[in-house]
Protein backbone atom coordinates (compact mmCIF):
# COMPACT_ATOMS: atom_id res chain seq x y z
CA UNK A 1 0.00 0.00 0.00
CA UNK A 2 0.87 3.49 -0.10
CA UNK A 3 3.29 4.92 2.07
CA UNK A 4 1.54 6.97 5.01
CA UNK A 5 3.96 9.33 6.57
CA UNK A 6 2.32 9.93 10.23
CA UNK A 7 0.72 13.03 11.37
CA UNK A 8 1.37 14.25 7.32
CA UNK A 9 -0.83 12.62 4.56
CA UNK A 10 -4.68 13.25 4.50
CA UNK A 11 -6.41 10.12 1.80
CA UNK A 12 -8.77 11.83 -0.34
CA UNK A 13 -10.78 10.10 -3.32
CA UNK A 14 -13.15 11.22 -5.87
CA UNK A 15 -16.53 9.56 -5.98
CA UNK A 16 -15.77 6.52 -9.07
CA UNK A 17 -18.83 7.85 -10.86
CA UNK A 18 -17.71 11.58 -11.24
CA UNK A 19 -14.00 10.73 -12.57
CA UNK A 20 -11.84 13.59 -12.56
CA UNK A 21 -11.21 15.12 -16.12
CA UNK A 22 -7.48 15.29 -16.22
CA UNK A 23 -5.26 12.23 -17.37
CA UNK A 24 -2.69 12.92 -14.78
CA UNK A 25 -5.54 11.73 -12.08
CA UNK A 26 -6.58 9.11 -14.05
CA UNK A 27 -3.56 7.40 -14.95
CA UNK A 28 -3.69 5.40 -11.93
CA UNK A 29 -4.26 1.51 -12.35
CA UNK A 30 -6.07 0.95 -9.13
CA UNK A 31 -8.70 3.67 -10.25
CA UNK A 32 -10.77 1.07 -12.29
CA UNK A 33 -10.59 -0.75 -9.33
CA UNK A 34 -11.77 1.89 -6.59
CA UNK A 35 -8.60 2.72 -5.16
CA UNK A 36 -7.36 6.04 -4.09
CA UNK A 37 -7.62 8.53 -7.26
CA UNK A 38 -5.18 10.97 -5.08
CA UNK A 39 -3.61 11.38 -1.61
CA UNK A 40 -3.03 14.71 0.33
CA UNK A 41 0.35 15.48 1.22
CA UNK A 42 -0.61 17.83 3.97
CA UNK A 43 2.00 20.22 4.59
CA UNK A 44 0.26 23.13 5.75
CA UNK A 45 -0.99 20.91 8.89
CA UNK A 46 0.89 18.27 8.58
CA UNK A 47 4.63 17.45 10.17
CA UNK A 48 5.84 17.74 6.82
CA UNK A 49 8.19 19.98 5.10
CA UNK A 50 9.87 20.54 1.41
CA UNK A 51 12.40 17.72 2.34
CA UNK A 52 9.81 15.54 2.70
CA UNK A 53 8.21 16.11 -0.86
CA UNK A 54 9.97 14.27 -2.84
CA UNK A 55 9.96 10.87 -1.14
CA UNK A 56 6.20 11.36 -0.52
CA UNK A 57 5.37 12.47 -4.33
CA UNK A 58 7.55 8.84 -5.53
CA UNK A 59 5.77 6.42 -3.09
CA UNK A 60 2.02 8.20 -4.19
CA UNK A 61 2.23 8.23 -7.47
CA UNK A 62 3.93 4.85 -8.16
CA UNK A 63 1.01 2.87 -6.25
CA UNK A 64 -1.04 5.28 -9.09
CA UNK A 65 -2.39 7.79 -7.27
CA UNK A 66 -1.77 11.34 -7.37
CA UNK A 67 -0.11 13.21 -4.63
CA UNK A 68 -1.40 16.90 -4.32
CA UNK A 69 0.64 18.90 -1.96
CA UNK A 70 -1.41 21.48 0.24
CA UNK A 71 1.51 23.98 0.91
CA UNK A 72 1.56 25.94 4.10
CA UNK A 73 0.07 29.20 2.18
CA UNK A 74 -0.39 30.67 -1.64
CA UNK A 75 3.39 31.80 -1.62
CA UNK A 76 5.18 31.42 -4.81
CA UNK A 77 8.26 29.99 -3.53
CA UNK A 78 6.19 27.36 -1.77
CA UNK A 79 4.24 25.84 -4.54
CA UNK A 80 7.19 26.11 -6.65
CA UNK A 81 9.07 23.82 -4.47
CA UNK A 82 6.44 21.02 -4.18
CA UNK A 83 5.85 21.45 -8.14
CA UNK A 84 9.74 20.99 -8.59
CA UNK A 85 9.17 17.92 -6.23
CA UNK A 86 6.58 15.77 -8.38
CA UNK A 87 3.35 17.03 -6.91
CA UNK A 88 0.83 16.60 -9.72
CA UNK A 89 -1.32 19.04 -7.91
CA UNK A 90 -1.40 22.01 -5.42
CA UNK A 91 -3.78 22.73 -2.69
CA UNK A 92 -3.50 26.20 -1.16
CA UNK A 93 -5.21 27.70 2.28
CA UNK A 94 -7.54 30.58 2.56
CA UNK A 95 -8.15 31.65 -1.41
CA UNK A 96 -10.04 34.95 -0.17
CA UNK A 97 -11.12 36.88 -3.65
CA UNK A 98 -10.15 36.17 -7.31
CA UNK A 99 -7.07 37.94 -7.33
CA UNK A 100 -5.87 35.21 -4.63
CA UNK A 101 -7.14 32.94 -7.05
CA UNK A 102 -4.51 33.91 -9.67
CA UNK A 103 -2.07 34.77 -8.19
CA UNK A 104 -1.60 30.83 -7.31
CA UNK A 105 -2.82 29.86 -10.99
CA UNK A 106 0.31 31.83 -12.02
CA UNK A 107 2.67 30.31 -9.51
CA UNK A 108 1.66 27.21 -11.19
CA UNK A 109 1.75 27.68 -14.94
CA UNK A 110 5.53 28.30 -16.95
CA UNK A 111 5.41 31.85 -19.01
CA UNK A 112 3.78 32.83 -21.01
CA UNK A 113 0.79 31.44 -18.81
CA UNK A 114 2.48 31.96 -15.49
CA UNK A 115 5.22 32.99 -13.62
CA UNK A 116 6.35 29.39 -12.18
CA UNK A 117 10.01 29.23 -12.33
CA UNK A 118 12.27 26.52 -14.40
CA UNK A 119 13.90 23.64 -12.15
CA UNK A 120 12.97 20.13 -13.73
CA UNK A 121 15.56 18.01 -12.25
CA UNK A 122 13.25 16.03 -10.03
CA UNK A 123 9.88 16.58 -11.16
CA UNK A 124 8.95 14.13 -13.83
CA UNK A 125 9.75 11.06 -11.70
CA UNK A 126 6.56 10.63 -10.05
CA UNK A 127 5.01 10.91 -13.10
CA UNK A 128 5.09 7.00 -14.19
CA UNK A 129 5.14 6.77 -17.68
CA UNK A 130 6.08 10.67 -18.34
CA UNK A 131 9.85 11.40 -19.61
CA UNK A 132 11.09 14.42 -18.39
CA UNK A 133 10.85 15.82 -22.02
CA UNK A 134 7.05 15.29 -22.16
CA UNK A 135 6.49 16.67 -18.58
CA UNK A 136 7.76 19.81 -20.14
CA UNK A 137 6.13 19.65 -23.34
CA UNK A 138 2.50 19.02 -21.92
CA UNK A 139 1.99 17.26 -18.32
CA UNK A 140 3.45 20.42 -16.28
CA UNK A 141 0.26 21.99 -17.93
CA UNK A 142 -1.95 19.25 -16.49
CA UNK A 143 -0.88 19.83 -12.63
CA UNK A 144 -4.39 20.59 -10.22
CA UNK A 145 -4.55 24.08 -9.12
CA UNK A 146 -7.15 23.95 -5.95
CA UNK A 147 -7.64 26.72 -4.01
CA UNK A 148 -9.38 26.42 -0.37
CA UNK A 149 -12.69 28.43 0.33
CA UNK A 150 -12.50 29.15 3.79
CA UNK A 151 -13.41 32.62 4.65
CA UNK A 152 -16.45 34.67 5.04
CA UNK A 153 -14.83 36.99 2.25
CA UNK A 154 -13.70 33.96 -0.01
CA UNK A 155 -17.72 32.72 0.55
CA UNK A 156 -18.90 36.40 -0.61
CA UNK A 157 -16.19 36.55 -3.75
CA UNK A 158 -16.69 33.15 -4.56
CA UNK A 159 -18.51 33.36 -7.79
CA UNK A 160 -15.95 35.71 -9.06
CA UNK A 161 -13.54 32.99 -8.15
CA UNK A 162 -14.98 30.34 -9.66
CA UNK A 163 -14.34 31.99 -13.13
CA UNK A 164 -10.67 32.58 -12.64
CA UNK A 165 -9.12 30.50 -15.71
CA UNK A 166 -6.59 27.86 -14.92
CA UNK A 167 -7.87 26.78 -11.92
CA UNK A 168 -9.69 23.76 -11.13
CA UNK A 169 -11.06 22.94 -7.88
CA UNK A 170 -12.42 24.91 -5.11
CA UNK A 171 -12.16 23.32 -2.15
CA UNK A 172 -13.92 23.70 1.30
CA UNK A 173 -12.06 23.71 4.58
CA UNK A 174 -15.50 23.49 6.56
CA UNK A 175 -13.23 23.62 10.30
CA UNK A 176 -11.70 26.73 9.21
CA UNK A 177 -15.07 28.27 7.47
CA UNK A 178 -16.68 27.76 10.51
CA UNK A 179 -14.16 29.60 12.85
CA UNK A 180 -13.39 32.34 10.26
CA UNK A 181 -17.02 33.18 9.48
CA UNK A 182 -17.86 32.80 13.50
CA UNK A 183 -20.60 30.20 12.81
CA UNK A 184 -21.72 26.72 14.33
CA UNK A 185 -20.07 24.11 11.62
CA UNK A 186 -23.09 21.90 10.77
CA UNK A 187 -25.37 24.58 11.20
CA UNK A 188 -27.97 26.30 8.88
CA UNK A 189 -25.82 29.33 7.61
CA UNK A 190 -23.32 26.87 7.29
CA UNK A 191 -24.16 24.56 5.30
CA UNK A 192 -25.58 27.87 3.29
CA UNK A 193 -22.24 28.59 2.56
CA UNK A 194 -21.32 25.10 1.35
CA UNK A 195 -24.00 24.88 -1.35
CA UNK A 196 -23.20 28.31 -2.10
CA UNK A 197 -19.86 27.56 -3.08
CA UNK A 198 -20.52 24.06 -4.59
CA UNK A 199 -22.88 25.89 -7.08
CA UNK A 200 -20.78 28.81 -8.00
CA UNK A 201 -17.92 25.96 -9.15
CA UNK A 202 -20.75 23.68 -10.69
CA UNK A 203 -22.23 26.74 -12.60
CA UNK A 204 -18.50 27.88 -13.56
CA UNK A 205 -17.31 24.82 -14.86
CA UNK A 206 -15.15 23.92 -12.12
CA UNK A 207 -14.76 20.87 -9.43
CA UNK A 208 -16.08 21.13 -5.86
CA UNK A 209 -14.26 19.41 -3.22
CA UNK A 210 -14.08 19.43 0.77
CA UNK A 211 -12.67 17.94 3.62
CA UNK A 212 -14.16 15.22 5.21
CA UNK A 213 -13.97 13.82 8.69
CA UNK A 214 -15.12 9.58 7.69
CA UNK A 215 -16.44 7.65 4.54
CA UNK A 216 -20.02 8.11 6.01
CA UNK A 217 -19.54 12.26 5.79
CA UNK A 218 -17.44 11.44 2.54
CA UNK A 219 -20.48 9.86 1.13
CA UNK A 220 -23.15 12.18 2.22
CA UNK A 221 -20.72 15.29 0.37
CA UNK A 222 -20.40 13.60 -2.76
CA UNK A 223 -23.93 12.37 -3.00
CA UNK A 224 -24.72 16.39 -2.51
CA UNK A 225 -22.97 16.59 -5.59
CA UNK A 226 -19.22 17.49 -4.41
CA UNK A 227 -16.17 15.90 -7.33
CA UNK A 228 -13.42 15.43 -4.91
CA UNK A 229 -14.01 14.57 -1.10
CA UNK A 230 -11.66 13.66 1.33
CA UNK A 231 -12.30 10.33 3.55
CA UNK A 232 -9.50 10.04 6.74
CA UNK A 233 -6.29 10.92 7.70
CA UNK A 234 -3.25 8.63 8.73
CA UNK A 235 -2.93 9.88 11.73
CA UNK A 236 -7.20 9.36 12.47
CA UNK A 237 -6.60 5.79 11.19
CA UNK A 238 -3.62 4.61 13.13
CA UNK A 239 -5.04 6.39 16.17
CA UNK A 240 -8.51 4.41 16.13
CA UNK A 241 -6.68 1.21 15.25
CA UNK A 242 -4.68 1.77 18.11
CA UNK A 243 -7.46 2.50 20.43
CA UNK A 244 -9.00 -1.01 19.16
CA UNK A 245 -6.27 -3.09 19.88
CA UNK A 246 -6.17 -1.15 23.74
CA UNK A 247 -9.18 -2.33 24.83
CA UNK A 248 -8.75 -5.67 23.43
CA UNK A 249 -6.28 -5.69 25.13
CA UNK A 250 -7.58 -4.44 28.53
CA UNK A 251 -10.37 -7.25 27.60
CA UNK A 252 -13.42 -4.83 27.07
C1 LIG B 1 -10.67 22.79 7.27
O1 LIG B 1 -11.66 22.08 7.46
O2 LIG B 1 -10.57 23.94 7.67
C2 LIG B 1 -9.57 22.27 6.51
O3 LIG B 1 -8.81 23.00 5.94
C3 LIG B 1 -9.36 20.82 6.48
O4 LIG B 1 -8.04 20.49 6.60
Amino acid sequence: GTEIHPGGIRLLVDPPQLPLARTVLRRSPDFSKGGFSWVLVDAEHGLINDSHYYDLTNAVAHEGASPIIRVPWPEEWMIKRALDAGAHGIMTPMCHSAEDAKKVVSYCKYPPVGVRGYGPMYTAHSFPGVSPAEYDAKTHAEVLVVVQIESRPGVENVEEIAKVEGLDVLFIGPFDLAKQMRITRGGEEHEAAIQRVLDAAKSNGKKAAIFCTDGNDALRRSQQGFDMVSIITDIGVFGDAMLAELEKAKGN
